[in-house]
């Protein structure tokens, strides 16, 4: 049997998101009899409309060309979850992501999926797929947050099938990968017993084999941080259950070129004409679709100028029809009060106003002494904007 994995789609993250997941997902299908999706199919917990109905689209078309070739090769389907087993018939496997992750009570956008027929959740769950007497056996768990995933991991005791081909599928960052998130899994606290082991979340594709586990990472489709390790290859990977050979299967994508420039004291037009030349050397390279370019400005100015004194704003004006540029300046020693302001303003876009709010109303209920200052669920429902759930909420536990 061939499975593909593919991850991380981002549905909603620009145009290139939809473009680029529509490329792996055909591709996937006319190569595979069965399609397991890792995680962040969306960019968002509760994506607009217009992107469910592009997302729906799409994979309603996999799904038919899918059925069709299981109607020709009698591949069988059965789905165990919540105690019961039933037959299926769709052939392609989600889970959410870090992206989609909902609080309890509330449904993710990959529920929705499953429930209108159009992937299997296989969240705490099994996939079963047999194919002329070859068996396949899906297994997942959804992308919690990093310090949660080991005891996750442990309650629902994940085991392999007797006489199948086991893929155990989830969405986490791995020490062995990412060692300063401290608080995450390690290949160690995996299931054991797994042939095959996938995991999402991490954007770049990569195959790595950790204490005799064989990991797959088939990375993101689209480019959605602007880093070094998001300029390689995009695409999925296509596994043969019989021969338990993987194959990197490359997707065509708007072209993502990381650069970086050095100085050393330097002036503020010898820092321009650099860039310049850098930039003129990337776009004579580049044919086809415009280019994603990031270039890094490293070093340091002369007598210890400030960062605002190299003005870009022409540079990115004459640039702007050949390629979407973002420059980054990252000099050292310049204003240290202008690098913690723009570190600042830059965490206060990420956790918003809404944090802060979070954060007020949980010192008030501490003050007051109330019980409601540690329930995570009904702050999780607030920074949904979920106010009616978090109304029920609040009426439903006496305290
Ligand atoms: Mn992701």
């Amino acid at each position: 049997m061939k499975i593909a994995f593919a991850s991380d789609f981002h549905f909603g993250f620009g145009d290139d998101a939809l473009a680029q997941a529509a490329e792996a997902l055909r591709q996937a299908c006319s190569e595979a009899d069965l399609v397991v999706l890792a995680g962040d199919l969306f960019d968002s917990r509760v994506p607009k409309q217009e992107v469910v109905y592009d997302a729906v689209r799409l994979l309603s078309e996999a799904k038919a060309v899918l059925e069709a070739k299981a109607t020709v090769s009698g591949l069988k389907l059965r789905l165990l979850r919540d105690g019961t087993e039933t037959r299926q018939t769709v052939p392609i496997v989600a889970i959410y992501g870090t992206h989609e992750r909902r609080t309890k009570g509330l449904v993710n956008i990959i529920q929705v999926l499953d429930s209108a027929g159009l992937v299997l959740n296989c969240h705490a769950g099994v996939v079963a797929a047999d194919l002329n007497g070859e068996r396949v056996a899906i297994q997942g768990m959804g992308g919690v947050p990093e310090e949660y995933a080991k005891q996750v991991l442990d309650a629902i005791e994940f085991k392999p099938l007797p006489e199948s081909f086991d893929v155990f599928v989830f969405h986490q960052t791995l020490r062995e990968l990412i060692p300063a998130v401290a608080e995450g899994i390690a290949a160690a606290d995996l299931p054991k017993g797994f042939d095959l082991y996938v995991d999402g979340h991490i954007h770049w594709a990569r195959e790595l084999n950790e204490g005799g586990k064989r990991i797959l990472l088939p990375g993101s489709t689209v480019v959605t941080q602007m880093k070094k390790s998001e300029a390689s290859p995009k695409g999925f990977y296509v596994c043969d259950s019989l021969s338990k050979e993987v194959v990197f299967k490359e997707i065509r994508v708007r072209p993502f070129v990381y650069a970086e420039v050095e100085f050393k004291d330097a002036w503020p037009e010898e820092v321009i004409a650099a860039c310049r030349l850098k930039l003129e050397e990337i776009a004579l390279k580049q044919a086809g679709r415009k280019p994603l370019v990031k270039l890094k400005l490293k070093g340091s100015l002369a007598q210890r100028l400030s960062t605002s004194a190299v003005d870009l704003t022409a540079l990115e004006k004459e640039f702007g029809e050949r390629m979407l540029l973002t420059l980054d300046r990252d000099f050292e020693g310049a204003d240290l009060k202008e690098r913690i302001e723009a570190l600042r303003k830059k965490r206060g876009e990420t956790t918003g106003a809404r944090g802060a709010g979070a954060a007020l109303l949980r010192e008030r209920l501490k003050e007051r002494q109330s019980p409601w200052a540690e329930d995570e669920q009904l702050f999780a429902l607030l920074a949904e904007k979920e106010s009616e759930a978090a109304l029920k909420h609040l009426l439903a536990r006496e305290i």
